[in-house]
């Protein structure tokens, strides 16, 4: 569906590192439309919230310090099976087992340095999108190439 939605954030050491900006251009470039954005202080709670599945984990506190210890940057984007399309562009979990291409195949080394987030499926799109975002502050609006983007 070309009106599918992903969360994708750049997390605290992407941000430290200045990659933002080339981060987005790569979303932009793909042909993907930007519909949210946003630099923010992640709270304890949001981030427990958000990476509830992994609260058994033993990183996860360290995890959780790590994403709240400087700004994210919060984005949306809409097209085309964006979801999938966008953790391929992300890369692994495991920035070594990424390929040069990717984001964290490009730019990352350490798994607890990996950048970026993406949402792994619709469903948690959808959930992260809800956590992350006011409705209000989604911006639905016609981009015009969209008819040199999709057939
Ligand atoms: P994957 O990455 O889930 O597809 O699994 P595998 O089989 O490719 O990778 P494996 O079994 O070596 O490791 C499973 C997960 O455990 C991996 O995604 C991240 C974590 N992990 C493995 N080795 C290390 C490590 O040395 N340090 C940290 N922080 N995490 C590791
Ligand atoms: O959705 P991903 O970010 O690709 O992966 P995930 O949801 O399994 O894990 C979320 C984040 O948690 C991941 O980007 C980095 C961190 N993490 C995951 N597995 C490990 C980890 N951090 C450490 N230190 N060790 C791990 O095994």
């Amino acid at each position: 569906m070309a009106n599918e939605r992903t969360y994708i954030m750049v997390k605290p050491d992407g941000v430290d590192r200045g990659l933002v900006g080339d981060i987005i251009s790569r979303f932009e470039k793909r042909g993907y439309k930007l519909v949210a954005l946003k630099l923010k202080l992640a709270s304890e709670e949001l981030l427990r919230e958000h990476y509830a599945d992994l609260a058994g984990k033993p990183f996860f506190n360290g995890l959780v310090a790590f994403i709240g210890s400087g700004p994210v940057a919060c984005m949306v984007w809409e097209g085309k099976d964006v979801v999938k399309t966008g953790r391929r562009m992300l890369g692994e979990t495991d920035p070594l087992k990424s390929l040069p291409g990717s984001i964290r195949g490009d730019y990352a080394i350490d798994l607890g340095r990996n950048v970026c987030h993406g949402s792994d499926s619709v469903e948690s799109a959808n959930k992260e999108i809800k956590l992350w975002f006011n409705e209000d502050e989604l911006v639905n609006w016609n981009a015009s190439l969209y008819k040199s983007i999709y057939e």
